[in-house]
């Protein structure tokens, strides 16, 4: 079996601006405190480097509060990027923005484009042998129908699942660990979106680090959750921690601090 769902040679990141105080959250635990959040991306960028990846560090955007979460503006594949439409207002602009230095990189450079689909690039998990979308609060059935014919003649086939209610994105329940396996709650488990995958289940209490992501040869989890730790890494997998708890505030994980890809060609 190939790794393309895990071996990049690029990855993008966006600073995130003074405005990150008016992020969006589901619950308000206070507001992220900026100067800390700059000390955890750096610190995430520079694992990201450690893999020899090419990392782009985008400016930061004041008009978008949410703008350091740029998982949520494209989904880039071997074969070329697709713009999302993020699915709340106050993002939309944000693909907009992405999209000039997608086409820097790749020859095809694709747009969710009809005016009733909505899509975040959070709902979506590629693996080695599919796209999975979890329908969510962001993301609704014509956004996934576009995606699904945008990528088709690429190869790719799109399998819609369900976000659990409650929860932001699809990938804030779970992760990509290697071409078989998907760390995740057991309760995004339990719908039995993952049947045929080797599942790896959070430890107890340990739900908000399912959000991980595998980078080339690490898996990058933010920090604090010893239990689901010591068992990724008893599983032999090469465990990076990065603080994440300003993120967090904003319901925000590693996943969605970078676009991850390899463009061909
Ligand atoms: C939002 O609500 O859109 C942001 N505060 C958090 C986005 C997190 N992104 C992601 O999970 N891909």
């Amino acid at each position: 079996m190939t790794e393309k769902s895990f071996r990049f040679t690029h990855a993008i990141t966006r600073r995130p601006s003074a405005s990150i105080i008016a992020g969006l959250r589901a619950v308000d635990t206070g507001n992220p405190d900026l100067a800390l959040m700059q000390v955890h991306h750096h610190a995430y960028i520079a694992a990201l480097r450690s893999t020899g990846a090419q990392v782009l560090e985008l400016a930061e955007l004041e008009a978008f509060p949410d703008s350091v979460f740029v998982e949520d503006t494209a989904l880039c594949l071997p074969q070329g990027a697709v713009m999302m439409r993020p699915g709340t207002p106050t993002r939309l602009g944000e693909a907009a923005e992405m999209a000039p230095h997608l086409t820097t990189l790749y020859a095809q450079v694709r747009y969710i484009a009809g005016a009733d689909s909505y899509i975040d690039g959070g709902d979506i998990l590629t693996t080695e042998t599919e796209i999975l979308v979890g329908k969510s609060a962001r993301t609704n059935a014509a956004g996934i129908a576009e995606l699904a014919h945008l990528v088709a003649d690429w190869g790719h086939t799109v399998r819609e699942v369900f976000t659990p209610p409650g929860v932001l994105h699809f990938k804030t329940d779970c992760s990509l660990l290697d071409a078989q396996t998907i760390l995740s709650t057991p309760k995004l488990a339990a719908t039995g979106c993952f049947a045929g995958y080797r599942v790896l289940h959070t430890a107890p209490g340990e739900e908000a680090c399912a959000n991980a992501i595998r980078f080339n040869d690490i898996v990058i989890m933010p920090a604090g959750f010893t239990a689901t730790r010591d068992m990724l890494v008893a599983e032999g997998y090469n465990v990076r921690e990065i603080g994440n708890s300003e993120c967090a505030k904003l319901d925000g994980g590693m996943s969605c601090l970078s676009l991850r890809f390899s463009p061909k060609g």
